[in-house]
């Protein structure tokens, strides 16, 4: 941890840049803790996708005209932005889709037409949102596909040794979370997908939680997809990424038909359009796209680095003060974690921690977190989840845990 990061960085300057976080919610001041679910969006993005709107505003692809090439320009460089974000490879590694709910959908439903047969295994882990549970479930378990799942250690670790001994040569693909959006737990996707390709079986990382918070490289992690949301990371709802290999898009098939992802339509055959349209069916959200590109500068004006040290700062100090409170635990200890901590009231319902939490003024989720599974692995219905971005304070910390206080005292 580079504490000098942390100092270099001016929390009141960031804090201006999102308008949000001045206003008032039950007359207190807003401290905004469910990053997790949706980051909050700085003016820069927010003027980015209004200009748009008021200057650019035309469809894609479709048009001679001048607005419709000066939008083309604009989605498209947004396109090469995630590019290099990420380091993919090639431009057309780069498909945009509704978010990472809908590039799992997406990959599970390409996968299930050409590459999946019965009796094959696809490897998840037990501590996957639904995106990445359900998705395999609707689209390949039909096919007669068994999914098969790596357990969780008591402290938020993935058991690796159990991994060994499931990545056996039934398994056609691995699909894993890169952080818990629940216990915080970063996983080591690397060794995962080191392992699993010495087998040659690919794999699939759900990076919607990573990329707030860590450099991503795809050619160095040399994942075969990697998916990913804007509203997690500064952008806006609706729009989101999914990452292939090229070697992988150009031979799977498109899941949805429509215009643009076509080259030459017929009644009797049609031919697909090149990548990345071919995944691109009808048309986009242009603003969302812009609005990532936007998000994604966002970022680097201030240096993953420097945000990824805050954050963990306000790991640490949230988990200094919280950990030793009596009553409270907190799921999930993993070594490497991220800024997300989930806590546990002793008798008391996470729906009720956050419901007064948020009298006070301070946003936290509550709820299985699109987690069911895990939640059914530790025993219990529900957490409530605090999750830390590069706005929030140390001295927001402090109001979190005079509310978590404030929570003991009404149910004592
Ligand atoms: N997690 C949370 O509060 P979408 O909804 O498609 O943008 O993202 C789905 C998703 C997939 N994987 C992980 C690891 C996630 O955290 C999420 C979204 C939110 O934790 C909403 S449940």
């Amino acid at each position: 941890m580079n504490t000098l990061l942390t100092n270099d960085l001016d929390i009141a300057k960031v804090r201006e840049e999102f308008p949000i976080l001045s206003r008032q919610v039950h007359g207190k001041p807003l401290v905004f803790l469910d990053n997790g679910a949706s980051s909050q969006m700085p003016r820069s993005v927010q003027e980015r996708i209004r200009l748009y709107h008021s200057n650019e505003h035309a469809n894609v692809h479709r048009g001679v005209h001048y607005l419709s090439q000066t939008a083309t320009d604009s989605y498209e460089k947004a396109r090469v932005t995630v590019q290099n974000f990420i380091h993919a490879k090639h431009e057309e590694e780069i498909i945009w889709t509704s978010g990472t709910t809908d590039a799992i959908n997406t990959v599970a439903a390409s996968l299930a037409q050409f590459y999946f047969k019965e009796g094959d295994e696809i490897l998840l882990t037990e501590m996957e949102h639904h995106a990445n549970i359900v998705s395999w479930q609707i689209h390949a378990v039909s096919k007669g596909v068994k999914i098969k799942v790596i357990p969780v250690l008591d402290n938020g670790e993935l058991d690796l040794d159990a991994f060994e001994n499931l990545l056996t040569d039934k398994v056609k693909l691995v699909s894993l979370v890169h952080i818990s959006n629940v216990l915080g737990t970063v996983n080591p996707v690397k060794f995962v997908i080191d392992r699993a390709h010495e087998k040659g079986i690919p794999v699939l990382v759900d990076g919607a939680q990573s990329t707030p918070h860590s450099k991503i490289d795809v050619q160095h992690l040399d994942c075969d997809f990697f998916v990913f949301s804007a509203h997690k990371m500064y952008g806006p709802t609706g729009v989101g990424v999914l990452y292939g290999k090229k070697e992988w898009l150009s031979k799977m098939p498109p899941v949805r038909g429509g215009g643009d992802m076509i080259m030459e339509v017929s009644f009797e055959k049609t031919t697909y359009n090149e990548l990345p349209y071919k995944f691109e069916a009808g048309t986009p959200n242009i603003s969302g796209a812009i609005g990532l590109g936007a998000a994604i500068e966002f970022i680097q004006s201030i240096g993953l680095e420097k945000m990824a040290a805050h954050e963990h700062d306000l790991l640490v100090y949230a988990t200094s003060i919280i950990e030793p409170m009596q009553g409270i635990s907190i799921l999930g200890t993993a070594k490497e974690k991220a800024s997300i901590i989930s806590l546990i009231m002793d008798e008391i319902h996470p729906h009720d921690v956050g419901t007064i939490l948020d009298m006070e003024g301070i946003a936290v989720r509550a709820g299985h977190h699109c987690a069911q599974p895990l939640m059914t692995r530790f025993g219990i219905p529900a957490t409530s989840r605090a999750s830390f971005a590069v706005y929030n304070t140390k001295e927001e910390i402090d109001a979190l845990v005079q509310g978590l206080l404030k929570v003991q005292q009404i149910f004592a």
